[in-house]
């Protein structure tokens, strides 16, 4: 009598298709809608590119500037969105007290897709407005007390925020009753940006968004246009339709399943132990075969949770007639 025991194996290699391990971005060349992008970048990837920081923009800036490809960002319209204050993106201590004054009816942006921020009027008076909108821009310094009107220019509330983080410390952010009063005093007759906002768009791994690359006046358009391309260096949205190169990032992934077929001699077997067994060796086996990238490799649970299944056979002919081998 045999016992022929046949294992499931999955061999899953992680492997990166360039040979610098730093790199993170890949683009695809093929064109394809939005959605697709993304079910292809999940699929041989991690996502679409998700930019976080600085050293990611600079990563896609090598990518090529001139070319117009999908990232991940996209507008959710199904969120509740939130307010919150510019500088909580740079410093968690700065927690929203939850202090608004808004005018009556205010905000009114509703469920619209488009990013809202904040002004404030000369008589402490808050209104929600496009972010695209222009205006002078109210920074401080330090302590939230310390707010000083820059109303030379008019400027949208990215290149705002942008300038106060330059040269002061971020955008106004209104904490009580007495600030407001405060600030409205410096307004004299103009209306400003605070520093609160209200994001919509949102990155295709649930990546927070930390930092945007708008080109001005971006984005734009009525609420159809909810998907992010990276054009020149700069972002703008696009109608999720239109078919353009994408960057994924994250490893490369290549699953394969290969059905492992193990003949023994004694059918009480511990099946355990021997096919711990043949996982370490399997393992040494592809370490030894240098292959480039990361490579795991793992049993496949079948569906009544065994790794794998025992038949005994009692002759040898029987054992051909199964592909036992
Ligand atoms: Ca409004």
């Amino acid at each position: 009598m045999r016992a022929c025991v046949l294992f499931v194996v999955i061999i899953s290699g992680s492997c990166f298709l360039s040979p610098s391990l730093s790199e993170k971005f890949f683009v695809i060349k093929n064109a394809a809608n939005w959605n697709d992008a993304q079910n292809h970048c999940r699929e041989k990837y991690t996502d679409l590119a998700s930019v976080t920081n600085m050293e990611d923009l600079k990563l896609l800036h090598q990518l090529g500037p001139s070319q117009i490809f999908w990232l991940g960002l996209y507008g959710d319209t199904k969120e509740e969105w939130k307010w919150k204050w510019s500088v909580e993106e740079q410093d968690s201590s700065m927690v929203d007290t939850g202090y608004r004054n808004w005018d009556v009816d205010e905000p009114n942006g509703g469920q619209n897709y488009n990013r809202f921020c904040t002004i404030m009027f000369p008589d402490g008076t808050w209104q929600d407005e496009p972010c695209d909108w222009v205006n002078p821009v109210l920074c401080y310094k330090g302590d939230p007390s310390n707010v000083t009107l820059v109303a030379d220019k008019y400027y949208t509330w990215n290149y705002g925020r942008d300038l106060c983080r330059s040269t002061y410390t971020d955008l106004a952010i209104v904490k009580d009753q007495p600030t407001n009063d405060l600030i409205s005093q410096i307004l004299i007759y103009k209306r400003a940006w605070i520093g609160l906002y209200r994001e919509s768009w949102k990155w295709s791994d649930g990546s927070n968004v930390t930092l945007t690359n708008w080109a001005h006046h971006q984005p734009s358009g009525d609420g159809t246009a909810i998907c992010t391309a990276s054009f020149n260096d700069e972002w703008m949205n696009m109608n999720c339709h239109t078919p353009l190169s994408y960057v994924c990032y994250g490893d490369y992934i290549e699953q394969k399943v290969v059905k492992v077929v193990v003949r023994v001699s004694e059918p009480s077997v511990d099946m355990i132990k021997l096919q711990d067994g043949l996982l370490e060796e399997l393992r040494k086996r592809m370490a030894n075969l240098n292959i480039d990238g990361m490579v795991t490799i793992r049993w496949r649970k079948q569906l009544d949770g065994n790794v794998f299944h025992k038949k005994i056979h009692n002759n040898a002919r029987e054992e051909e007639e199964h592909g036992c081998r």
